[in-house]
């Protein structure tokens, strides 16, 4: 894969010569090139903005720098068309199947606006793919574009050992991963939980499915709603939230066996996850969940 890169601070984008994506480069699997765009400026300069039509604070991107820019690049190799990503906050989001699909592209082309972005009438007749990664505010495209070239590199034929690829990453199976242990056994009076010592692959298995399934319900439940969940898993589920119970007449469930009676009990066993949303059997205050205050 090609990946050109064009910025006001090139700069930015060393990191992209480190580590995975710096030796996937080496190794020939993706050519990352990145491009200065004051080089398409003309004036003693280097203009690249102006003020934005309309009014309103700061500055917008000109247009013909990039303009210039991208057709120089693209006509650097006219045997192929490039896929044209614009990160922007405006953007949709940024997912992991989303960097699936930029990595079946054979030529990526970012660009990295600056001050209030790029005018949206280049954007309107380059971009293939407006794109953000996330609901916060960045000064610029550029730690956008190391996000998405990592998230693709990686996902690049030889770049990561196959050993590794088959090991399912968070959002492969639509969980969120449970924790990850090794030595000490003991560290600081905190033992690593016995069952990943005990050798039985198939309880390790099910203990770290359980572990993902709570995490992903107090984390991430919306998560829940995108994935299949066998009644085993539903039971979990729905044992996580009773357990957060929030003081309610009756006592907090903490056991599957428990959720499951308690939801019978209550006459909503034909859905455990009702019961879960509700976090007690009964009427009482919904559940804390997780203790962040970043999580609703
Ligand atoms: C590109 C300029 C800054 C944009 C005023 C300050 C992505 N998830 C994301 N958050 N922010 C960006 C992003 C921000 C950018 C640019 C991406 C170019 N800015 C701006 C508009 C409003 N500021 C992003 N992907």
């Amino acid at each position: 894969m090609r990946i050109d890169v064009v910025t006001i601070f090139p700069d930015y984008l060393r990191p992209l010569e480190l580590a995975l994506v710096g030796r996937a480069a080496s190794r020939d699997l993706v050519d990352i090139q990145t491009h200065d765009l004051r080089a398409w400026t003309h004036d003693v300069h280097r203009t690249v903005d102006d003020s934005p039509y309309g009014g309103g604070p700061g500055m917008v991107m000109r247009p013909e720098p990039w303009d210039a820019a991208l057709r120089d690049i693209v006509a650097r190799d006219p045997s192929r068309r490039p896929r044209v990503v614009v990160p922007t906050p405006a953007g949709v989001p940024f997912t992991q199947s989303y960097a699936a699909e930029l990595a079946e592209q054979d030529w990526l082309i970012f660009c990295c606006g600056r001050y209030e972005g790029i005018d949206g009438r280049v954007v309107d007749a380059w971009a293939d793919d407006e794109i953000s990664i996330g609901d916060y505010v960045l000064a610029g495209g550029e730690v956008a574009t190391l996000v998405m070239v990592e998230a693709v590199t990686r996902l690049l034929p030889g770049v990561v050992g196959n050993a590794e690829s088959i090991i399912d990453d968070s959002f492969a199976h639509g969980l969120l991963e449970g924790p990850v242990y090794t030595r000490p056994p003991v560290w600081e009076g905190r033992a690593v939980p016995e069952i990943l010592r005990s050798g039985d692959h198939a309880a390790i298995a099910r203990w770290r499915r359980e572990e993902a399934l709570r995490r992903t319900r107090r984390r991430r439940p919306e998560l829940l709603d995108r994935i299949e969940l066998s009644d085993a898993d539903r039971a979990v589920v729905a044992s996580t939230i009773v357990a957060a119970h929030g003081g309610g007449d009756d006592p907090p469930v903490t056991g599957v066996e428990d959720a499951v009676t308690a939801a019978g009990a209550a006459g909503v066993v034909e859905d455990a996850v009702t019961v879960a949303e509700r976090g007690t059997i009964g009427d009482g205050p919904a559940p804390s969940g997780c203790a962040s205050s970043h999580c609703s």
